[in-house]
């Protein structure tokens, strides 16, 4: 692990036989209980190969109440539990810092029922993202939340995480998706706020609470959300830039002139591709000239020729005025699959060169690239920057990699706080999207100020008073 850990509270009571026991009792087949070290291990670690935990036990219930029974017992016992779903998070947030149990939501993988007149689908919090996008696409619909980890992230972790992605631009926050969630609270309460209700007004919006705390404060067991129908007419599209500045023209002109068909907007500069080409097989040079700006542009709509002239006169305008300087249309699934593929692959092309300190901050955009060109000049060549992201919603990817080495307090020192403290000086966020988990929760403040902090610990208190769920996260100590 990175940085210094924050030291195990001796509060928690350390698992025994008699717990494992337990946990036999109400669990049943003895696939649903994990002690043996290989097995365990995985769970232990995080994606990114960055976040090591020492658990010895992982419980994977099939049920709400099991989920209920389990978190009553820790609760009494002050067993400190980690809810884990694909592990797929990028802040530590999904693996032990210490040995809190681990409750995987993997065994909850069920669609349980979908309405085909208002698009609400309800599902098990262990949904893997892909396995639902792939029942409702026959059925004419689509999951209005998109990112590069859909094959093994779960619903559950996307929600927790109030994870963003490619769609957002278009579809907005789960906080406006989701119209329900069934959670159990420390204590083993089961929460029932499984509405599929667009619109309910009665007082506190509690499911709300459990969208992006990161398993802090319950674990969410069922949710419903809003699908909008499948478009049947997609586009997508590739551009080169000689400056930022022409990013954001473009940017302006396809909100202006897409309207409603615009579905998404990503940026990458040119390490990017590099990486991207340097690592994925079948990968190739976009275009004749490298350029230091790369825009990947969707639409997405239902009247193939109404969207395919709004496209065109797009093109025209951006081109006649040399805000680009090539461009490219996939005319076929194949062909967008390879762009999106530069795009996607960014992050697991970056796990490959090495150790890779990571920042999520929504800045404003003209501080945007701004950033990454003022960390290339303090770091000095030693390491490499990138920067991309999903500039149509201002949030900033920015990657510092240094190729063969392991993580280091020294590198670390050079890039943090300055990050958190730049980010904070122009109103950012130090995550947009990631959340804060064991990574970011002693640097709250930079975004959070007293009070703000002070309440999310009072509503902390009042839902888990003995902190059993996910402790050192999120919160700073
Ligand atoms: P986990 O990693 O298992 O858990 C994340 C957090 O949620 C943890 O704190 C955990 O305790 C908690 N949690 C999980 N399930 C539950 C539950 N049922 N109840 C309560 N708490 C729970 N993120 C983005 O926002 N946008 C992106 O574009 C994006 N792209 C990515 C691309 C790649 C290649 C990778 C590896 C990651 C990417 N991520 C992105 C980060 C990550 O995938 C998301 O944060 C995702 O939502 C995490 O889901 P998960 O099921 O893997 O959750
Ligand atoms: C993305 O948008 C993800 O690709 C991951 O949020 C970003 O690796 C990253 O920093
Ligand atoms: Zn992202």
């Amino acid at each position: 692990s990175v940085g210094n850990k924050i030291p195990r509270d001796p509060k928690y009571a350390v698992i025994n036989s008699k717990d494992i026991d337990y946990f036999r009792s109400i669990l049943k087949d003895p696939n649903q209980i994990l002690t043996d070290k290989d097995d365990v291990d995985p769970f232990n670690c995080d994606w990114m190969k960055k976040f090591k935990g020492n658990s010895q036990l992982v419980v994977k219930p099939k049920t709400t109440e099991q989920v209920s029974k389990i978190l009553s017992y820790c609760n009494e016992k002050k067993i400190a539990v980690v809810p884990q779903g694909g592990n797929t998070g990028l802040v530590g947030g999904s693996v032990p810092v210490h040995d809190e149990i681990i409750l995987s939501l993997a065994n909850m993988s069920k669609v349980e029922s979908f309405d085909p007149i208002t698009g609400v689908v309800t599902v098990q919090a262990g949904c893997i993202l892909e396995n639902i996008e792939n029942y409702l696409v026959p059925l004419g619909y689509t999951v209005p939340i998109d990112l590069g980890a859909k094959g093994s992230c779960q619903i559950g972790g996307n929600a927790s995480t109030n994870a963003g992605g490619i769609r957002l631009l278009r579809y907005g926050s789960l906080h406006g998706s989701i119209l329900g969630v069934e959670a159990v609270l420390a204590d083993g309460t089961v929460l029932d706020c499984l509405s599929t209700l667009r619109k309910d007004n009665t007082g506190y919006d509690l499911k709300q609470l459990f969208i992006g705390s990161e398993g802090t404060l319950g674990v969410i067991t069922k949710l419903s959300f809003i699908t909008p129908p499948k478009p049947t007419s997609v586009n997508v599209a590739l551009f080169s830039c000689h400056s930022f500045d022409r990013v954001q023209q473009v940017l302006i002109r396809a909100k202006k002139q897409l309207g409603d068909i615009l579905s998404a907007f990503e940026f990458m500069d040119r390490p990017c591709i590099d990486l991207v080409l340097k690592h994925q097989a079948g990968t190739r040079e976009p275009f004749d000239d490298s350029t230091p700006f790369y825009v990947l542009m969707e639409t997405s709509g239902f009247n193939e020729v109404h969207d395919g002239e709004k496209l065109s006169s797009f093109l025209e305008s951006i081109m006649g005025d040399e805000l680009i300087v090539d461009g490219s249309v996939a005319t076929d699934s194949k062909n967008m699959t390879s762009f999106w593929k530069l795009r996607e692959t960014i992050t697991e092309s970056l796990g490959k060169e090495g150790a890779t300190y990571k920042y999520d901050l929504s800045l404003p955009i003209d501080q945007f690239y701004q950033l990454v060109a003022v960390m290339r000049e303090k770091l000095d060549g030693k390491a490499l920057v990138y920067g991309f992201g999903h500039v149509g919603d201002g949030n900033l990817h920015l990657n510092i990699s240094t190729p063969n080495q392991s993580y280091s307090k020294d590198m670390l020192d050079m890039i943090e706080p300055f990050v958190y403290e730049y980010t904070s000086k122009h109103r950012g966020s130090i995550s947009a999207e990631h959340g804060i988990g064991a990574m970011k929760s002693q640097h709250l403040h930079f975004s959070k100020s007293d009070p703000a902090i002070h309440l999310m610990k009072s509503i902390k208190h009042a839902m888990d008073p003995n902190n059993i769920l996910n402790p050192y996260k999120v919160l700073p100590q």
